[in-house]
């Protein structure tokens, strides 16, 4: 069974031209899923046909080119609904990715409806892409930002829900999976819980979107961001997901070509759902390629790509326990998604990068953009290994033996 599995991921890594090189003489062995996904041929092919053949920018022209690109980049849209189950492609936005995403809500229904008194709930496992917007826009509008506490095993800790999440809170927003304790978070509850008090919710789905098959309608959120970079896509575009009436609400983010009806010398008129929120040149090519993506990661079957991965991560979590002195950050294989993070000893995870690389081996050193999770365990940094439909049972075995030596070298 392992074997069979093992067998189609080398298979699917055939397709991903970047997965044949080699670093320091030895074969890539690319652990560094979470920061950003590798691009199989079908997505760089697409995206360099579109500069060879039908570069012209969108929704501007009557000529040929300008049409076949418009009709490209509208086509991707639809697939990203479809992907999504979105009820329409009018609700799926162009972004530059998840960053962009919460800062166009912050920023536009955020304005319109937070200020003293209210209360925006977060929690500690965030990115900080969904704390800082909160916090720069909380100091101009002066609502409260709160924070839902992790339990050590790395959970949100929900015993004080019912305090945290109360009729002042006007957003709740969390990450669908953590990127750095793996963590998946029960969103039937939470979402459950914000309508009980009448509160929107946000949800980040950076590490969810790209590993496990997502339903919007049925997760039920009022937003939902993620980013094409994660998921075979290229970068500099995500997507943000919204319930129309919200969207249709909402002011729009930036103004510029495309997000207006009409303009005089006085004012101006919005232009109509999703171009509301797509000021100027949108990433033509690379929503194209995200398009592309998304055939690909169908094709591969979302089911199949979330049992892979929870099929690593229980190898992995095994495989790594038995390295002495490494120390796993959050709970165990069946609540999390395709990555752990560990410390190992005291080596630092600089160090710890730096010999893994010479053998080929690609993972994270850092906070990951996530200094509030690293903090619940008082350590500054920690390194990551994240896994993807082209990692194997023996990435995993070479990740262990090049963190034994490491281990060796500097204990
Ligand atoms: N995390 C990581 O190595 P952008 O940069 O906008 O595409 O995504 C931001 C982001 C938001 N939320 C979560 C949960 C994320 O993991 C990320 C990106 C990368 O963990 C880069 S810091």
């Amino acid at each position: 069974m392992q074997a069979t599995v093992n067998d189609r991921t080398t298979e699917l890594a055939a397709q991903f031209p970047i997965l044949q090189r080699e670093v320091h003489g030895k074969r890539l062995v690319y652990l560094d899923n979470a920061a950003s996904s590798q691009k199989p041929t079908a997505v760089l092919d697409v995206m360099e046909r579109y500069y060879r053949q039908s570069n012209a920018n969108v929704h501007r022209g009557v000529h040929t080119l300008s049409e076949e690109a418009t009709t490209l980049y509208e086509d991707a849209r639809v697939r990203l609904a479809g992907f999504i189950n979105a009820p329409s492609d009018k609700q799926i936005i162009f972004t530059r990715g998840t960053t962009e995403g919460i800062n166009l809500v912050a920023h536009t229904w955020g304005r319109a409806n937070l200020g003293p008194g209210d209360e925006v709930l977060i929690t500690q496992m965030e990115h900080h892409s969904n704390i800082v917007p909160w916090q720069i826009l909380r100091d101009q509008l002066g609502f409260t930002l709160r924070y839902i506490p992790i339990t050590p095993l790395g959970e949100l800790d929900l015993r004080e829900l019912d305090v945290l999440l109360n009729a002042r809170t006007k957003l709740l927003s969390f990450v669908h999976a953590s990127n750095v304790l793996g963590t998946v978070n029960p969103v039937p509850q939470l979402v459950q819980a914000a309508r009980q008090v009448g509160a929107k919710v946000l949800i980040d789905g950076a590490q969810s979107v790209p590993h496990m098959p997502i339903d919007v309608q049925e997760l039920d959120a009022d937003f939902f961001v993620f980013s094409s970079h994660k998921m075979c896509g290229p970068t500099g575009v995500g997507v943000l997901y919204g319930k129309r009436d919200l969207l249709e609400e909402m002011p729009p983010f930036m103004g510029g070509g495309d997000m207006i009806r009409s303009v005089t010398m006085t004012e101006s008129r919005w232009n109509t759902l999703p171009y509301k929120f797509e000021a100027g040149t949108p990433a033509i090519a690379e929503v194209i390629g995200l398009g592309a993506a998304v055939d690909f990661l169908t094709d591969v079957g979302m089911g199949w790509i979330h049992a892979h991965e929870q099929m690593l991560t229980r190898y992995a979590y095994e495989r790594l326990s038995q390295v002495e002195g490494l120390r796993i950050l959050g709970p165990e294989p069946e609540k999390r998604g395709g990555l752990i993070a560990f410390t190992l000893g005291d080596i630092h995870p600089h160090d710890i990068s730096a010999v893994l690389d010479m053998d080929g081996i690609a993972i994270r050193a850092g906070h990951h953009c996530a200094q509030p999770v690293h903090d619940c365990y008082n350590i500054a940094a920690s390194a990551r290994a994240s896994f993807y439909l082209y990692n194997t049972t023996e990435d995993v075995d070479l990740l262990a033996e090049s963190l034994e030596k490491a281990h060796k070298l500097f204990g």
